[in-house]
């Protein structure tokens, strides 16, 4: 494994050609604007580029991937990875690769160093920050389509500049995106300001079930099995639902209990502020995780767990 330079990673990619490029498993913005913009910088330079084609891609990404991903007969010659932390992240499908892997371009300080060569940059909140420096020197300039995948790969990897993983450097790039030219009124209200019906269905259930404990500082949420099917949520409408009882004034201990399918039990996520660690409240339930966010899983009936959490979480309070 040798580790290169920007510099030496726009070299690499110059050199050579027969692109294909992979993703992660579950693909976010942040691995799918990264790839189809290195994709696309690539064909503008006159390679011959294709994406993976990553099965769990959602349809708000898909756009950013059209015409862009192989088709089985693509054989390539330089295979390119992005955003993908170790190979057990890889897209599923994509597995067959990770011994073939040429140059893994990545922000995970976790990064198991797979790839032939690596350029990691763990202080950047998004990978996207890193192609857009690579973007730069192969293309010179970054076209409206460039900038839009890029911008898209900034802005939903730091939660729309709103996680901690935020820095001058994600804003920087994305206003440097945002002078060329997309739309970003319409980027922004697809990404951040749109939900499908379920999502917001599941969302009523959740606030309905919604008890405040310990004078407000904590709250435990349920959703049942029925409460999912009834709303038509899928996985993708369920995401991160779990962080919206820790956005609550005044709560700084959050637990939201979902009933699995069958057999399976219930999954409890903590989620935390302050001095309260999720960890530890997660290991009394045989979970873990760390102190803003843990979580765990039961065999269990969801009504009688939820008392003993409630339980819990007081007893917590008053100490
Ligand atoms: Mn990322």
């Amino acid at each position: 494994m040798t580790r290169l330079s920007i510099e030496e990673t726009v070299q690499f990619l110059n050199n050579n050609d027969g692109y294909l490029i992979l993703t992660h498993t579950r693909p976010d913005g942040d691995t799918i604007g990264c790839a189809a913009a290195l994709c696309v910088a690539l064909r503008q330079i006159g390679k011959t580029a294709f994406l993976f084609p990553n099965p769990e891609i959602t349809p708000q990404y898909e756009v950013y991937t059209a015409g862009l991903t192989a088709d089985g007969n693509f054989i390539a010659d330089t295979i390119v990875a992005v955003d993908t932390a170790s190979e057990g992240m890889l897209a599923k499908g994509a597995e067959k690769y990770a011994k073939d892997i040429a140059l893994c371009i990545d922000h995970h300080p976790s990064n198991t160093e797979y790839a032939d060569r690596l350029l990691l940059d763990a202080s950047c909140g998004a990978c996207g920050e890193i192609i857009y420096e690579i973007l730069l020197q192969l293309s010179g300039a970054l076209t409206g389509d460039l900038a839009e995948r890029v911008y898209v790969a900034v802005s939903t990897d730091t939660g729309c500049f709103s996680y901690t993983n935020t820095t001058a450097n994600s804003l920087r790039v994305a206003s440097e995106c945002a002078k060329e030219g997309f739309d970003l009124a319409a980027v922004n209200k697809k990404l951040f300001r749109t939900k499908t019906r379920a999502r917001v269905a599941v969302e009523t259930k959740l606030y309905s079930s919604m008890k405040f404990l310990a004078g407000g500082k904590a709250a435990v949420c349920v959703l049942t099995l029925a409460d999912i099917d009834n709303a038509g949520a899928t996985e993708d409408d369920l995401e991160n639902i779990t962080a919206l009882p820790a956005a609550i004034s005044g709560v700084t201990a959050a637990v939201t209990l979902r009933e699995m399918s069958d057999g399976q039990g219930v999954k409890g996520s903590v989620r935390s502020y302050g001095d309260f660690d999720s960890n530890v409240f997660a290991q009394k339930f045989g979970g873990g995780g760390h102190k803003g966010a843990a979580g765990f899983t039961i065999k269990s009936d969801i009504s009688a767990l939820r008392s003993e959490i409630e339980d819990a979480l007081e007893t917590e309070f008053r100490q």
